[in-house]
């Protein structure tokens, strides 16, 4: 096919999204779409069904998951290489900045969000609360452990780096957004959790929600289903 992608045309195109926007790693994405006016299509793909395991879509994506990008035949997964293609294709200076160290803290916090909240938050709360895996007692209570001793310390420092009170300084990043979406699982789905009754996690989730002018457009069908 035609290198489409080095094409000056390819601004206007509007990106193919596969995915469902209740996952919290689809919902980032389309949260940056949606604030900034780029256009996209989300075609509607459910793992859940098996709709990433066949034949046809593992040649976009041998890692069958979702979120999976198509621009115009430029495809890649991973919601955070993501979230950084399309700030970078857009300069989208205030969502990824160009400024070397505070890339780095944005980069920081992405990576931080992978290595170190989703094996905690997400693998011994949210998952095994909507039926996506198990925790036993003892996980659970080493993961708060860490929580407390680790993770929240090492969040709270990220969100002072550049000031507060988001990630990204006065405004939120994408690594706020890649937050968000976990946040909303969290928050609904597990509300007396270690994580969620957190003095001061609340107050930032309330907070990154206000200063998002277009979030019911896109997170209500993510808050309705995580309820
Ligand atoms: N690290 C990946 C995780 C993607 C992921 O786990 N997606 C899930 C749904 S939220 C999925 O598609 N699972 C089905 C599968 O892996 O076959 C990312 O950030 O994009």
């Amino acid at each position: 096919p035609p290198i489409r992608w080095r094409g000056a045309s390819l601004q206007q195109m509007s990106i193919k999204l596969y995915g469902v926007v209740i996952s919290g790693n689809v919902n980032p994405i389309v949260a940056l779409c949606v604030e900034n006016g780029i256009p996209h299509e989300l075609v509607a793909t459910n793992p859940m069904a098996g709709e990433t395991k066949t034949d046809e879509f593992r040649k976009l994506n041998p890692m069958h998951c979702i979120p999976t990008l198509d621009d115009g035949g430029f495809t890649m997964w991973e919601s955070k290489a993501i979230l950084r293609y399309i700030a970078n294709k857009h300069s989208l200076e205030a969502w990824y900045p160009s400024d070397t160290k505070q890339r780095a803290i944005c980069d920081l916090a992405l990576d931080f969000h992978t290595n170190s909240f989703v094996p905690i938050v997400g693998s011994k709360i949210i998952y095994p609360a909507v039926g996506f895996g198990t925790a036993t007692a003892e996980e659970v209570a080493e993961a708060e452990k860490k929580w407390k001793e680790d993770v929240w310390p090492a969040f709270q420092h990220l969100n002072q780096r550049l000031e507060g009170p988001f990630l990204g300084g006065s405004k939120p990043s994408i690594a706020d957004l890649a937050f968000l979406g976990y946040l909303v699982m969290l928050f609904g789905k597990c509300p007396g959790s270690f994580a969620a009754t957190t003095p001061g996690l609340k107050s930032y989730f309330d907070a990154l929600k206000a200063a998002l002018p277009k979030y019911n457009e896109y997170m209500g069908p993510a808050e309705g289903f995580w309820k």
